[in-house]
């Protein structure tokens, strides 16, 4: 595989104080993904890594909508989709990366969820399924056609994003062991993993990747 990687990108995902132990949208062990991350991402040749960027009052924070506990399902200006409790708001720590994230290796910053009225769970496209964050083109146009995708949510932005890579003609790996999910409801992130799996996507683990 290691010839693979060479010639491939990575993407990592929203690997943030917020999502980890201690942050307002904490997944358990989330930070654990930090060192998997870490052992592999400098092998490639060119690494993406993305930020939940939601300016303050999002329209995805449970405490935008009168009356709404975070986990419920609510409207966000005509999508139904779960809200949040206030996480990754701009320039806050909480958005910032893991401080244990090695940066080096990290070539382009990618921002989601920047519109305060439409969320942005895939790296590829907000939540409207139609305004492009142009990573597609970013990547495309480097000459990339194999991604392998890793950090957190599993069941939340980086499954929207591997089914949007496949859907855009990618060649994608998954790697399991650097991905921590939310699991809400419980056995989430294995029906992700599951479908990314039947789209198309190879699930490998990170030890896989190294030498
Ligand atoms: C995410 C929930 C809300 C994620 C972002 O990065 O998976 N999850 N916003
Ligand atoms: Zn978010």
């Amino acid at each position: 595989m290691m010839e693979e990687i060479g010639r491939s990108a990575l993407v990592i995902v929203d690997v943030q104080v917020d999502f980890c132990p201690g942050g307002s949208l904490a997944v358990a062990e989330g930070d654990s993904v930090v060192p998997v991350i870490n052992s592999f991402s400098h092998l490639f040749s060119y690494v993406v890594a993305t930020r939940d960027w939601h300016p303050e009052k999002h329209g995805s924070f449970a405490s935008s909508h009168a009356g709404k506990l975070p986990f419920e399902q609510g409207d966000v200006y005509g999508i139904t989709q779960t809200l949040w409790p206030d996480h990754c708001v701009q320039g806050t720590r909480g958005a910032e990366f893991h401080p244990g994230l090695n940066q080096k290796p990290i070539r382009c910053i990618l921002h989601k969820g920047t519109n305060h009225r439409v969320d942005s769970y895939s790296a590829f496209f907000e939540n409207d399924k139609k305004t492009s964050t142009g990573l597609e083109y970013l990547l495309k146009g480097l000459g990339y056609s194999t991604l392998f995708f890793c950090g957190i949510a599993t069941d939340v932005c980086v499954y929207y994003s591997v089914l949007d890579a496949l859907r855009l003609g990618f060649r994608v790996f998954l790697i399991e062991d650097a991905c921590k999910g939310v699991d809400l409801p419980p056995g989430s992130v294995k029906k992700a993993v599951k479908d990314m799996e039947r789209e198309g996507a190879s699930i490998v683990r990170s030890s896989d990747l190294r030498v």
